[in-house]
């Protein structure tokens, strides 16, 4: 049978064996007491690499997200973040819902907002009558902007800004190893700006599930007693923690190959009359483009009859997403489809 060319999202990576033998391998014990070693060892490393005093491993990205807004704030409070941003689109409403937070959304461009775009939305802390601008989130590389990465000048610049007015500072570092993979910026310099971030796992990096999230010792001492309340107490979760572990220390480096992918994809869909795709926006491994003659729906089944998954990036847009289980080959056989679909 054809292999089906899997381009809706780099978490439908399988686990490669060696990625098995470590969790096959993985020691365990209690991570509710604390006891198991491999999270110990996966915790440990993640802080390290990411150069924060502590870290916990949690189901996934929206729980990392989710429970650091939950500590950052108390209900009621405001966090102000990029319009196409994760947490205000894919999370399910769960900062009203899990919080009692509400999201005050900015349109930036490429999914960068300026400290003077945000300035004017910051609640004045005189007025009591108002929510309480409590938290800004950035999000590196930005999913729905087409994988863009955020310059770090701009994240300083935030940050002072944040200072300033006394806000902590969040980072949906979902795909932050893209980000430092592509740039150089190691993740550490990245991550020392903000006060929490959130890093997925289960992403380019190719473990079947896990994200990270960072910050102080105090920090995450509540992160673990709200993981728990939400009922992310894991048991002998050094079997899945070995797969992150393996991810982080295996997987990082070769990221760079999956923008190279993404970039002869794109051309190829800039060179193509029936697509449209903003070039300047083609960063990492996410391609968000517009099919022009057929719609969205269309485009979705006619590329699936002919062994090729895309996903949908907004309403009227597609996206596609490479990652480490697709091959140089497997891209050249996407241009073709492309060929046959949008013409
Ligand atoms: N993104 C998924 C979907 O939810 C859209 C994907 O296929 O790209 N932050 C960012 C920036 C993300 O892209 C995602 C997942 C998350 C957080 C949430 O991670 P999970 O899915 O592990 O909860």
């Amino acid at each position: 049978m054809e292999k089906i060319i899997d381009l809706r999202s780099d978490t439908v990576t399988r686990p490669s064996a060696e990625m098995r033998k470590a969790m096959f391998e993985a020691e365990v014990g209690d991570d509710v007491f604390k006891e198991d070693p491999t999270v110990n060892k996966l915790e440990k490393y993640a802080a390290e690499l990411l150069g924060k005093e502590a870290a916990l491993y949690v189901a996934s990205g929206v729980m990392g997200n989710q429970i650091c807004l939950n500590v950052l704030t108390n209900p009621g409070d405001e966090v102000i973040c990029e319009a196409d941003s994760h947490i205000f689109n894919y999370e399910s409403g769960s900062p009203a819902a899990l919080s009692g937070i509400q999201m005050l959304p900015i349109h930036g461009s490429r999914g960068v907002i300026t400290p003077a775009q945000v300035e004017p939305f910051i609640r004045p802390s005189s007025a009591y009558y108002m929510p309480r601008t409590k938290v800004l989130e950035v999000e590196n590389t930005h999913n729905r902007a087409g994988g863009t990465i955020h310059p770090i000048e701009n994240i300083i610049e935030l940050k002072r800004l944040a200072k300033k007015y006394n806000l902590y500072y969040h980072l949906d570092g979902a795909r932050i190893w893209n980000a430092s993979a592509e740039t150089g910026v190691p993740v550490s310099e990245y991550a020392s700006h903000f006060d929490s971030v959130s890093c997925c796992l289960s992403k380019g990096l190719g473990a079947p599930v896990g994200s990270i999230i960072a910050g102080t010792k105090d920090f995450i001492k509540e992160a673990f007693r709200v993981r728990k309340a939400w009922g992310g107490g894991m048991r002998q979760l050094g079997i899945i923690a070995a797969a992150g572990l393996y991810a982080l220390q295996n997987n990082r480096e070769r990221l760079k190959e999956d923008h190279e992918k993404a970039r002869i994809l794109a051309k190829a869909i800039n060179e193509n009359p029936a697509l449209e795709i903003d070039m300047s926006s083609v960063q990492t491994n996410i391609l968000i483009f517009k099919p022009l003659k057929i719609s969205v729906e269309d485009a979705l089944k006619r590329t699936r009859e002919k062994g090729l998954l895309l996903s949908v990036g907004k309403i009227d847009s597609l996206r596609a997403i490479t990652h480490l289980d697709i091959s140089f080959d497997d891209i050249e056989k996407t241009k073709k489809i492309f060929e046959e679909v949008f013409k």
